[in-house]
């Protein structure tokens, strides 16, 4: 193969492997922060499909989302959902896992993703919710990055 052709078969082999990477995202049509959550799924890779919601709390009982896991936008992968600003090493988890139906960051914690406005980062932490309905804590996180 000449190498401008191996290069091009690469390009399109990375393409293929982000093609399985779309995220489904449900918002209000005013939610700010779920926009710049959006940006960050996209600077990461995702592939976002945006789907604008007039009313969100019967989309977030449609896709499973308990309501004590609750935040502003849902998004969805694979069939799992993805409440709140989630950061990425979650969303990598979960779609390895299939004991979880989908994970959550409750509220908007100052910090997470799409939540920077540069005010103090709050520690927070990102819960699965399990196929047979119990919450887990994946992990501890401040802004983007786990707390080791
Ligand atoms: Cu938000």
């Amino acid at each position: 193969m000449k190498p401008y052709l191996t290069a091009l078969a690469a390009l399109l082999m990375s393409g293929m492997a982000h093609a399985a990477d779309v995220i489904d995202v449900h918002r209000d049509a005013n939610c700010g922060c779920c926009k710049d959550w959006i940006t960050y799924l996209e600077a990461n890779g995702f592939e976002v499909r945006d789907h604008v919601e007039t009313n969100m709390s019967a989309v977030k009982q449609k896709l499973g989302v308990a309501p004590r896991l609750g935040s502003c936008h849902t998004g969805v992968i694979g069939g799992k959902f993805i409440e709140g600003h989630v950061p990425v090493a979650a969303i990598h988890e979960l779609q390895k896992r299939d004991d979880l139906a989908g994970v959550a960051v409750p509220g908007m914690p100052a910090g997470s993703p799409g939540m920077d406005y540069g005010q103090p980062h709050q520690q927070y932490q990102v819960i699965g919710l399990t196929t047979k309905g119990k919450d887990l804590v994946l992990g501890d996180y401040l802004g983007a990055q786990p707390v080791r």
